[in-house]
């Protein structure tokens, strides 16, 4: 297939590109290096440095003598995105070039609307893209576990049949999301299902649980292919920073209770899940949604298993209740469905000790660079 990487420089976008190029698709990837920017404009930059899209892409072909296109700007502007669209002629597109983090989200209204704007603003214009030049792409669009919150009932896999007086129909199922960060993929949702209903895309929206993580199959032999590793609160995802906190004897920073519920995964299953969806492409005029995620944990039991992992390397693991900076149920039922993806075939990386000490060594190399003071920032929701 030839794959378009929307925000192909990120977390996950440029281990996807890596992954799916190792697998024998034609790969480009496009980047306007949001994410750099606001993690140098916030002092959050990730653990260590990565080097820029061109250097990344020419260090995979010495490893893997494969080819990665590159595209530098910005999703929003049409001129650059149907420029891209009609050089590529993409079969499938992977949309992951938003603001991802729910923290930087809420920081000050500058931050709320460049999140509305950029993420409404790109998931458009991919829509249109596709509409005008490549009708037949399947679009993957990265979505969020987050759009369900959470509710006190089971989460079903995107849709729910609802009986009302006696009738029955089938809805998205409802969404009342916990940011605004996650508020803006459900405008996404509900952009992508009306343009499915109107136009007939072909769309799979992958609602993922947190990330952790910090190599791939693909980027272990070579520290220029390393994805970013944040820690900081606004771009590390929660159990990235326990890791980071464990090597640097910094308590780790559980918000309020600790009872938080969330469904997770192992960056190597986001490769996998991301693969499976566009090798088994969703239907004209069908939006596919599969709760991407392979194990559930509340941040109580992540922190204790952190702390018992620590152990393994000789690290004293302390564990502190902060008072919670975010507006989310401490305590709550969680019980989503998430068997799309293993029908498809994904073989779940589950979280064992081995992992969690691996991520720690990886994390012991660049000690000294841990700046401590990045950790905890107390960015309140209210
Ligand atoms: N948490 C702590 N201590 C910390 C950091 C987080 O207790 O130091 C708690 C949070 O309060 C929350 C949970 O851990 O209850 C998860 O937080 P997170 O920062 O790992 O995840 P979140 O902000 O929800 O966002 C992340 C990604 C986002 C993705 C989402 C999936 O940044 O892009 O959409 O995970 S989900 O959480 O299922 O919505």
């Amino acid at each position: 297939m030839r794959i378009l990487i929307l925000g192909g420089d990120g977390y996950l976008g440029w281990p996807t590109a890596m992954h799916l190029s190792a697998k024998g698709h034609e790969v480009a990837v496009v980047d306007n290096y949001l994410r750099r920017v606001l993690m140098r404009e916030e002092d959050v930059e990730p653990l260590y440095p990565v080097p820029n899209l061109h250097e990344r892409i020419r260090s995979w072909k010495e490893d893997s003598g494969k080819e990665i296109t590159c595209f530098i700007g910005d999703l929003g502007q049409w001129d650059f995105i149907s420029r891209v669209f009609r050089e590529f002629q993409p079969t499938g597109i992977v949309h992951y070039a938003e603001q991802p983090s729910a923290p930087y989200s809420v920081l000050r209204r500058e931050a709320a609307t460049l999140t509305i704007s950029n993420n409404l603003a790109v998931t458009s214009n991919v829509i249109f893209a596709v509409r005008e030049i490549c009708p037949d792409a399947h679009i993957v669009k990265l979505g969020t576990m987050g759009e369900y919150g959470t509710p006190n009932i089971d989460i079903e896999e995107g849709w729910l049949d609802v009986q009302h007086n006696g009738r029955k129909h089938k809805f998205l199922y409802p969404r009342q999301a916990g940011s605004l960060y996650h508020t803006t993929k459900i405008m996404d949702t509900d952009l992508l299902w009306y343009y499915v209903r109107t136009w007939g895309l072909k769309v799979t929206d992958l609602m993922q649980g947190p990330v952790y993580g910090t190599v791939t199959e693909e980027s272990g032999r070579n520290q220029n292919l390393q994805p970013f590793f944040s820690y900081d609160e606004l771009f590390g995802t929660v159990l990235n920073r326990f890791i980071v906190q464990a090597v640097a004897n910094y308590p780790l920073t559980v918000y309020g209770k600790g009872g938080q519920t969330r469904g997770y995964l192992h960056i190597k299953d986001t490769l996998n899940c991301v693969r499976l969806a566009l090798e088994n492409p969703a239907d004209k005029g069908e939006l596919r949604i599969f709760n991407q995620f392979t194990e559930i944990f509340s941040v109580n039991e992540l922190s204790s298993r952190v702390q018992s992992a620590g152990k393994v390397l000789g690290l004293k693991v302390q564990i502190k209740s902060i008072e919670n900076p975010r507006k989310e149920l401490e305590e709550h039922y969680y019980n989503p469905k998430h068997t799309g993806l293993l029908e498809l075939g994904l073989e779940p990386n589950f979280l064992t000790e081995e992992v969690l000490v691996q991520m720690m060594e990886t994390v012991l190399k660049y000690r000294d660079a841990i700046a401590t003071h990045k950790i905890f920032r107390g960015t309140k929701w209210a």
